[in-house]
């Protein structure tokens, strides 16, 4: 009884970064993007772990009260853990084409040129919606396939995830974590900053489609 109920918990674990902490530099110091993963990340994956075991356990105790109280907890955990997933994979080293805008002739390029007119357009819609967040919280750029691949520009608050339909494109973190130690209270300059290492392939093979790898964690 005790083993299927474990197997049940198969936990998720930290993503390995596909470049050094110190690689977005200056854009986003080295020393954030240590934090930023080894501790805030990992204590999104940690928490997720330990509330799914939580339910686990209260489900075989027949706990309901329980059952319903974690839920809070694994929607925040495992949010946090999803976007901050999205958030590495929308990052790049300028030696990497961080920061390269998508061609003219790629399907985001030309989706974003007949929605957005350029992209320093697009970059400054969500720079605004990005200011607008109040407290902690994400800007995304989303695709919604119900409306033949349109973009969308939408924030959500604290870990809350991009929902169906909307596929998630691009993801930036507007949590304190992500700017203090360098920008203090210029939360403006890292919306500003962040474009220059803003991993628009990424963005592409996104918009264009198999995205199987964003449900697998
Ligand atoms: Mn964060």
């Amino acid at each position: 009884m005790l083993s299927s109920v474990q197997q049940l918990g198969d936990s998720v674990s930290l993503p390995k970064l596909e470049w050094q902490y110190d690689a977005l530099e200056p854009y986003i110091s080295g020393k954030i993007n240590e934090i930023h993963h080894s501790r805030h990340h990992q204590a999104y994956v940690d928490g997720y772990n330990n509330s799914f075991q939580l339910l686990i356990e209260a489900k075989v105790n027949g706990d309901l009260k329980k059952v319903v109280e974690l839920q809070n907890a694994i929607k925040f955990f495992a949010g946090g853990h999803i976007n901050h997933v999205l958030f590495w994979k929308s990052l790049s080293p300028v030696s990497q084409e961080g920061g390269k805008h998508p061609s003219d002739n790629s399907a985001l390029g030309k989706q974003i040129k007949s929605q957005f007119g350029t992209i320093d357009n697009l970059i400054s819609i969500m720079n605004s919606k990005l200011a607008s967040i109040q407290g902690s919280g994400w800007c995304f750029l989303v695709k919604n396939p119900e409306l033949g691949s349109v973009l969308e520009v939408i924030t959500t608050a604290n870990q809350d995830t991009v929902s169906s339909p909307h596929i998630p494109i691009l993801a930036i973190d507007a949590w304190e974590h992500a700017y203090y130690l360098q920008y203090q209270n210029k939360k403006l300059d890292y919306f500003k900053a962040i474009w220059n290492v803003i991993n628009w392939k990424e963005a592409e093979r996104a918009f264009d489609g198999n995205h199987s790898s964003q449900h697998r964690m």
